[in-house]
């Protein structure tokens, strides 16, 4: 078990598009551990695996409350069958863009299929703030952040705004 560095906007490495895992193995297992790990030493609910420099098509999430009662959930090679009509919006924030945050619209209900930490599959019918961030992590895995959902001005402020905080941490 191990605490990742979670890589942040604009460092190229997050547009890329994560690869589906051919087995569930003890390599993808502790992977997801140390995902697990790098998510709740961030306070995150989510964390997909390009996050931490690794272009697999695995997500974990945990949107438990209770930080005595942890559920956390793995999702590898997870497909979406059915996305609701309708839409929720939701405040979004993202590890790898820190401290911004925007309301997104997505479907408010979605189906997805996935193999579980021991490599079984699932089917899994998710609302709410689970479907949100369902769907915030399967962007990760195309190499899409919700910023990407605003106007192009309000993005290239915050990407402004995010590489001067970089800069400014290195020290010359
Ligand atoms: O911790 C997170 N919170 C969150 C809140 C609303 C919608 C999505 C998220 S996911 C985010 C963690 C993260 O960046 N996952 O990729
Ligand atoms: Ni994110």
């Amino acid at each position: 078990m191990a605490v990742k560095t979670i890589l942040t906007e604009p460092n190229k490495i997050l547009r890329q598009i994560s690869k589906p895992v051919e087995k569930v193995g003890k390599e993808e297992q502790k992977l997801m551990d140390d995902m697990l790990d790098t998510m709740y030493a961030a306070n995150g609910i989510g964390l997909a695996a390009i996050q931490i420099g690794v272009p697999k098509r695995i997500i974990v999430m945990d949107i438990s409350k209770d930080q005595d009662k942890k559920e956390p959930r793995y999702f590898v090679n997870p497909v979406i069958k059915n996305k609701d009509e309708q839409k929720t919006t939701y405040e979004e924030g993202c590890l790898s863009v820190p401290n911004q945050f925007a309301e997104i619209d997505r479907p408010s209900q979605c189906e997805v299929e996935y193999l579980d930490y021991n490599g079984v599959p699932q089917l899994l019918k998710a609302e709410g703030l689970l479907a949100t961030c369902i769907q915030h992590e399967m962007d990760h895995l195309e190499g899409i952040l919700f910023i990407d959902y605003l106007s192009k001005l309000k993005k290239s402020m915050i990407i402004k705004k995010l590489s001067k905080a970089k800069s400014d941490r290195i020290v010359v």
